[in-house]
């Protein structure tokens, strides 16, 4: 593809200007850490001071220049993670720098916070975490949506955040690719079967596809959309959301879903001799739940008359979603270190558990509780 004129890629020599202006100090070192899919993230330091420059590459790194991708993913992540915090504050990296040209920002170094799922796999459990992430939720999907913002401001905003080409990797990989036979799927060789099996299983195939559509139908909220463990980064009881570059206009169960399923994946790996207590992650799946009903109520108290249905509505959501997403975490393009790094006879064990958990959750009754579903995602046999 053609890149705009003035983009040049960052390098670790080429950041240090780059980054100049934000630090507060003379830039002495760089460094390229990242290690997503997507963008190139860079650390940049001073003696005394430290910012985060992510770059968007016109492709997908993970794919290379065979996928090519346009380049205003990284503003528009910068414009989703500012709306974002002025709906949540507090629980969002600060933006402090936009360039359209170089298809890049800078942002907050949030160096003394981890990864949640490196925590998680390390078999540290961070109290108060899952209940922030609870309250993230419920305020951004609340407050984008049309329950509580004004009709004429949120027409406005729906113009923004359209976001094709990400969505339309998240269809297919989330949606289409797991249950056909895509060059993009993934998986051990003793998992072949497991593939096979959803290939071959019609509820699930109906499931992601009635999914896909709702996924490009319900426009009902600014929603995360990669919201793992591995887009939250943890200091103590301090959260902050990050990796917003998903963002779209989508159904709010597309989030929450996905919060349950890596938590139903962080569980299941646990289970099958990961480190750590699998009945903390069962704490905080409940209290993520409890929060988001708690702060769903305060940011749309006028919603009070039919609150609960959609609360309900919303659980049920919340489960179909996180049987794709645990689905394509085992079968597709990519998978979780919480079961990847496992030894071998416990990662296939943890992956069987999983497909089962995903198709437990296919067929929750409607008036299913939060600790239906969570039984259902947190499967201990396989
Ligand atoms: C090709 S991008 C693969 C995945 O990485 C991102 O974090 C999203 O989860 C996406 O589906
Ligand atoms: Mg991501």
């Amino acid at each position: 593809m053609t890149v705009p004129p003035g983009y040049v890629p960052l390098d670790a020599s080429t950041v240090l200007g780059f980054a100049a202006p934000y630090l507060d100090a003379e830039p002495v070192e760089a460094a390229e850490i990242g290690d997503g899919n997507l963008n190139l993230v860079f650390r940049v330091q001073s003696a005394s001071s430290s910012v985060i420059v992510k770059q968007a590459l016109p492709y997908l790194r993970v794919a290379g220049e065979g996928w090519p991708l346009t380049l205003d993913r990284t503003c528009l992540e910068a414009d989703a993670m500012r709306l974002h915090a002025q709906h949540a504050p507090g629980l969002a990296p600060q933006v402090l720098h936009v360039d359209e040209t170089a298809a890049a920002v800078v942002l907050e170094d949030l160096h003394q916070h981890v990864v949640w799922r490196t925590a998680m796999r390390g078999g540290e459990d961070v109290a108060g975490v899952a209940n922030a992430l609870g309250r993230y939720c419920a305020r951004t999907m609340i407050g984008t949506s049309s329950l509580v913002m004004p009709a004429l401001e949120r027409r406005q905003l729906a113009l923004r955040f359209e976001n094709p080409e990400l969505s339309a990797i998240s269809e297919d990989l989330v949606f289409t690719a797991p249950y056909i036979e895509a060059s993009s799927n993934r998986y051990d060789e003793a998992a072949a079967d497991l593939a096979a099996e959803l290939r071959a299983d019609a509820r699930m195939r109906a499931l992601a596809a009635q999914l896909r559509w709702e996924f490009r139908a319900r426009q009902e909220a600014l929603i995360h959309g990669d919201l793992h463990t591995g887009s939250v980064m943890v200091r103590d009881a301090d959260l902050r959301v990050i990796d917003v570059e998903f963002a779209t206009w989508g159904p709010m169960g597309y989030d929450t879903g996905n919060v349950i399923a890596h938590l139903g994946l962080a569980r299941i790996a646990r289970y099958a001799g990961g480190q750590g207590d699998p009945e903390a992650v069962d704490r905080d799946a409940r209290a993520f739940w409890t929060s988001l009903c708690d702060e769903v109520g305060r940011v749309w108290p006028s919603g009070e008359p039919w609150r609960e249905n959609f609360l309900a509505a919303l659980l049920v959501d919340t489960a179909r979603y996180a049987a794709t997403e645990m689905v394509r975490r085992i079968v597709g393009l990519a998978h979780v270190a919480d079961i990847d790094q496992l030894p071998d006879g416990a990662r296939l064990q943890a992956q069987r558990a999983a497909v089962q958990a995903a198709r437990s959750l296919q067929a929750l009754p409607a008036a299913g509780t939060f600790d239906d579903v969570w039984a259902r995602c947190a499967r201990k046999e396989t």
